[in-house]
């Protein structure tokens, strides 16, 4: 392969090993054969609609299959596939549409976008390209974009070159030992990079995406398809330990965790129950991964976020950011259509991320930076006060947010959300708390986690913080 280009891997799988899944549904599989002619068929109606090079086209699709092929077809026009979560609402599609630029929207939904609107059906029903070139990418090509909604206001736009994403991908699959023939199974959004990076990946490699159906519970599903890998956000897991009590099912060598800190709790328990655990730190403009404990760590092991991958770099500032850069690093943000390039001397990205490497290379992360807050002139970094209570027996989840004191500015309070049957017990928190972290660090109040606070992957801290001040 050149450095500069790279033949689609669908391409090549679908010429080498036609009949070889490349994708697993409920219905059964999906060959590289099959997938490849639905790539040709939109290609061909893409390519009469005139999107061309350097094209913004955005995909707001519920169905995976179609959302998969069509920004491998985009690919092949040189265009950029800006995915779009499905948890956006109507009223909020012009916003993003005019921070990234888009020249037109792939969608089902009824919507009246202010750009040309094709539906995938449409896309899919022309005749395909047959005969055609074999489809060359451009490394340096920009290929994706994915919205991260950083602290502040409207979501930026995370603009991707195909080098980021195969460098990712090649660092993970190493990593992981994917080969030919594993099968990931896809439980998180196609519109987030840990999503789509198990696509890619499996494409590299010639392993196949396991899609299971909607709602399908995720213990179904294990059982089901039999993955050998699979990537979780820490509620998905601590949800499948909950519910799921059988032993991790025998082909399964990799749950990939990411996305935040894990709770020591759900650690211990999937240590003991001997799932397949790793634990990583990533984010969308690495393009997922950037470290991971390596695959059967030990508990210890676990409770960091493991070394760096390949094509990845990692420093810390003098401030205890968190740097990065590599050939995964992102091309910029776009803002109002315009590319902003947030890059430091020497290309670092700083991550607003806080946290130290011990000797033996393992990353710790200790929190944001922009998540600090100050009480009676001491700062204080609530995922700190968090991993402590955590620890705490009976403790599953926790999240610290300031509210308003007179006297300190500002004082912790804890929102805690308790394992079965555990029983609430403040008084007895608060004083092994004490033992551990100076008094100001103590949470003034602890209240019960509330319903629906997960925002996409992650717990949403700001409405923590606003139902915070209203009870407070
Ligand atoms: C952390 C953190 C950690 C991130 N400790 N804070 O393929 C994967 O890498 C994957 C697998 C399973 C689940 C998720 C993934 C991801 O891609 C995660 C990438 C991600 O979360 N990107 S993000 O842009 O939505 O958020 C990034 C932020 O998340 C970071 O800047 C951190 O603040 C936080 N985070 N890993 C503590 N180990």
């Amino acid at each position: 392969m050149s450095t500069r280009n790279l033949i689609c891997p669908l391409f090549q799988w679908s010429s080498r090993a036609p009949d070889q899944p490349v994708i697993w549904l409920a219905s059964g599989p999906l060959t590289a054969g099959a997938l490849e002619h639905r790539v040709r068929r939109i290609l061909a109606r893409l390519q009469q609609e005139g999107v061309g090079r350097g094209d913004r086209i955005g995909i707001w699709l519920d169905d995976p299959v179609a959302t998969i092929a069509c920004m491998l077809a985009l690919w092949r026009l040189q265009a950029v596939a800006c995915l779009l979560s499905t948890r956006t609402p109507p009223g909020g599609l012009a916003t993003l549409i005019q921070q990234v630029g888009l020249q037109a929207l792939i969608t089902d939904r009824p919507v009246q976008p202010a750009v040309p609107c094709w539906s995938p059906e449409t896309l899919q029903t022309g005749a395909p390209v047959v005969g055609a070139d074999i489809p060359r990418l451009a490394l340096e090509q920009e290929a994706t974009i994915f919205f991260t909604s950083g602290s502040t206001g409207t979501p930026k736009g995370v603009l991707h070159t195909l080098r980021n994403h195969l460098y990712s991908a090649r660092g993970v699959a190493q990593h992981v030992q994917l080969r030919a023939g594993d099968r990931w199974l896809l439980v998180l959004p196609l519109y987030h990079v840990g999503g789509m990076g198990v696509v890619i990946r499996c494409l590299l490699v010639g392993a196949a995406v396991v899609i299971p159906e909607r709602q399908e519970p995720l213990e179904q599903a294990l059982t089901r398809y039999e993955p050998t890998h699979v990537s979780l956000v820490h509620t998905q897991l601590w949800r499948l330990l909950r519910d799921f009590r059988d032993a991790p099912p025998r082909a399964l060598r990799v749950v990939l965790l990411g996305g935040s800190a894990i709770p020591e709790d759900v650690l211990q328990e999937g240590v003991a129950r001997r799932w397949p655990l790793l634990t990583s730190y990533g984010l969308t403009e690495m393009a997922s991964t950037v470290t991971a404990t390596p695959p059967g760590a030990s508990l210890a092991l676990l409770r960091t976020s493991g070394q760096v991958l390949p094509y990845r770099a990692l420093k810390i500032g003098p401030d205890g950011s968190i740097q990065v850069r590599g050939a995964v690093r992102f091309a910029g943000y776009l803002e109002n259509g315009q590319l902003r390039r947030p890059f430091e001397q020497g290309g670092w990205f700083d991550t607003g991320d806080l946290g130290w490497v011990d000797e033996k290379g393992l990353l710790h992360v200790e929190g944001r930076r922009d998540n600090r807050f100050i009480s009676g002139g001491e700062n204080i970094q609530p995922e700190a006060i968090e991993r402590a209570l955590q620890r705490l027996p009976g403790v599953a989840e926790a999240m610290v947010v300031p509210v308003p004191d007179p006297e300190f500015g500002e004082r912790p309070a804890a929102f805690v959300r308790l394992s079965d049957s555990a029983p609430w017990t403040p008084e007895r928190w608060r004083a092994q708390l004490r033992r551990e972290l100076p008094g100001f660090m103590v949470p003034v109040a602890f209240w019960r986690w509330p319903e629906g606070v997960e925002a996409g992957l992650k717990v949403a801290r700001r409405r923590l913080q606003e139902e915070a001040r209203r009870r407070w």
